[in-house]
């Protein structure tokens, strides 16, 4: 079992224990276990068979570390189960509803016998709602506004989703005469690879007006709340914006406090109350000893950190995974930028399943700044793709020659996306693999393979003298398709031992390696490379994703392999 499989059903039992009113502690205990395991680098499983004791883990009690232990054995939680009994599946969609608290969804449940949204909509159109005790008619307006919300809100979308529509608003909103600053905060300011909704704020004079506009956008679909400050709307496209207008005085501390992350934003206020200081959206605030409150700063983010000798983190860092370790400037990485990139390693034509030519991959490429690129078409075993066998690519690379001929200042090398058989080793024989420049290693077949299987081909693959790199390593599609059973600490320490790299494929539905692996990869030594497995022209533009989830890492251009000119990058591998 993966240690994101224990986390879901963690978060799984925190609903349902908040669901029936269970000690706030215990539910958070269970939140944060999550959140732990879905950080941790190693796998659990694996930790608990080498005999590791889990309490050592932050955040994981004696508690937890049992029910690990139980899930990995049984692959079932007892207690679970127990609540699953209690508390109907469909009841835990009424939760996701905006403003319908656990305590309010449990009235429902047992006073109507709700237990889905579709039932819920149907009482609250037929005016059963506004009866029940605690509940009115506007209560009722605002669950039925929030019904279709939650029965979309399952759906995280990409960061780059997020992105298209975050640009499009903010351009929208400048516009207003009202807006002074305006900046998107939030889990897409942080750059996390899926963003739940969107968070605007406005540093304006006059609310209303910026209100107003946001109104009118034509992509909004519904209003679902407003008030003096803050509104939320809903697009067409099903994602929810929260928009905060805010006065000059209080911008810096509203986005330092709306990008969070809640778990950075909850250690920031210990050491600020450390201090007798309050910090909140408004401020940061002195607390004198007769309660009273005098105003120390919040017009830029930066000032608020000054206030507790802390620096102005980069977004992106804000995870409490270990940033407060860095108390200045110049203590934190110098994350990399889209800018530091200077290669592209993975690439398709139409020789296999591209559209483009190996001519027109590498105007694109110069357009975009870059220095070199590898063109990586398939190999035979990908027959839908038409992959190439030993001759077909021997006259591919006799193309490459050709074009390398009249290129100054720009390189083609002759690569290949080699496919790790289902049985293990290589789809193309090492006598035309030592004849590329780049050969990339991927699995894309027998995907559900056991552990060991899947672990041992891989490791196969990095053995091979000729294997440059691992591509899309864990093979997940992000919220489509789990990872590979495989083992990636020990892949890892073989691409260490082997002097192999990994890839961070910058696809937004890839984004593999992710950051928590990346950064342990550079705990270990091993250079990542970021690329965009581009299958058009258009594909050479996600790099910059890639780029994102390398800086949640930690990584500097140090780090990534492909900041390097070719010359250089080669010897960081140890081929041959
Ligand atoms: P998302 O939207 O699920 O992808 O994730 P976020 O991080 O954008 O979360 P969201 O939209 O609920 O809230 C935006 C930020 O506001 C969040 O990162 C931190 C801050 N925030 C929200 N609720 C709380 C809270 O209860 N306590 C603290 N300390 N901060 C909060
Ligand atoms: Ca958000
Ligand atoms: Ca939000
Ligand atoms: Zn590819």
């Amino acid at each position: 079992m993966e240690n994101r499989q224990i986390a879901a059903l963690f978060e799984k039992m925190a609903d349902l224990l908040e669901f029936q009113g269970a000690n706030p502690f215990r539910v958070r205990a269970y939140r944060n276990g999550a959140r732990r395991l879905e950080d941790l680098p190693d796998s659990v499983a694996v930790l608990i068979q080498s005999g590791e004791d889990l309490t050592k883990i932050e955040g994981i009690g004696k508690d937890l570390a049992e029910k690990i232990a139980t899930l990995i054995k049984t692959g079932e939680l007892p207690q679970l189960n127990e609540l699953m009994v209690e508390v109907p599946e469909g009841v835990l969609a009424l939760l996701r509803i905006p403003g319908l608290g656990p305590k309010k969804a449990a009235v429902i449940y047992q006073d109507l016998g709700i237990d889905s949204l579709e039932a819920l909509r149907v009482a609250c159109q037929a005016e059963h709602v506004r009866k029940l005790k605690g509940f009115g008619a506007k209560t009722e307006q605002t669950i039925l506004a929030g019904i279709d919300l939650a029965e979309r809100s399952g759906e995280r979308v990409y960061w780059a989703t997020a992105d298209e529509a975050i640009q499009q608003l903010v351009e929208y909103l400048r516009k207003s005469k009202a807006v002074r600053q305006i900046e998107a905060a939030g889990s897409y300011r942080r750059g996390r690879e899926t963003v739940g909704d969107l968070d605007i704020l406005v540093d304006a004079g006059d609310a209303n007006e910026v209100m107003d506009r946001l109104a009118a956008y034509p992509e909004v679909d519904t209003t679902i709340a407003r008030g003096d400050t803050k509104m939320s709307v809903r697009l067409t496209s099903g994602l929810q914006v929260d928009l905060r207008v805010v006065p000059t005085d209080s911008f810096g501390a509203a986005l330092q406090y709306f990008t969070g992350s809640k778990e950075h934003n909850v250690v920031l206020r210990g050491m600020a109350k450390q201090r007798g200081l309050k910090i909140n959206e408004w401020g940061v605030f002195k607390v004198g000893d007769d309660q009273e409150e005098v105003y120390l700063a919040g017009e830029t983010e930066k000032d608020i950190y000054a206030t507790l000798d802390l620096p102005c983190y980069p977004p992106e860092l804000r995870e409490n995974r270990g940033e407060f370790d860095y108390t200045s400037v110049d203590a934190i990485p110098k994350l990399i930028e889209v800018a530091d990139i200077v290669g592209d390693l993975h690439m398709h034509t139409s020789a296999s399943d591209g559209k483009q030519t190996i001519r027109e991959m590498v105007d694109a490429a110069k357009a975009r700044g870059l220095k070199y690129i590898a063109i990586t078409d398939h190999s035979k075993r990908v027959s839908m793709a038409h992959g190439l066998d030993s001759d077909r690519l021997r006259d591919q690379w006799r193309e490459v020659d050709l074009v390398n001929d009249e290129l100054d200042d720009f390189v083609v090398l002759k690569g290949i996306e080699c496919d790790i058989l289902e049985k293990g080793g290589m789809d193309l024989p090492d006598d035309v693999l030592t004849e590329a420049d780049w050969v990339i290693a991927s699995v894309h077949y027998g995907q559900n393979q056991e552990r060991q299987q899947i672990t041992d081909r891989i490791v196969g693959a990095i053995e091979n003298a000729w294997v440059s790199i691992v591509a899309h390593p864990t093979g997940r599609l992000i919220n489509k398709r789990d990872r590979y059973a495989v083992d990636l600490e020990t892949v890892m320490h073989a691409a260490a031992e082997n002097g192999k790299l990994l890839e961070l494929n910058a696809n937004p539905a890839r984004l593999d390696l992710d950051d928590v692996h990346c950064a342990r990869a550079k705990q270990l030594g091993i250079p990542i490379v970021i690329s965009s497995d581009a299958h058009s022209i258009g594909g050479l533009d996600v790099l910059r994703y890639g780029v994102k989830q390398a800086r949640r890492a930690g990584l500097t251009a140090a780090d990534v392999a492909n900041t390097k000119d070719w010359h250089d990058l080669q010897h960081l591998i140890r081929r041959g």
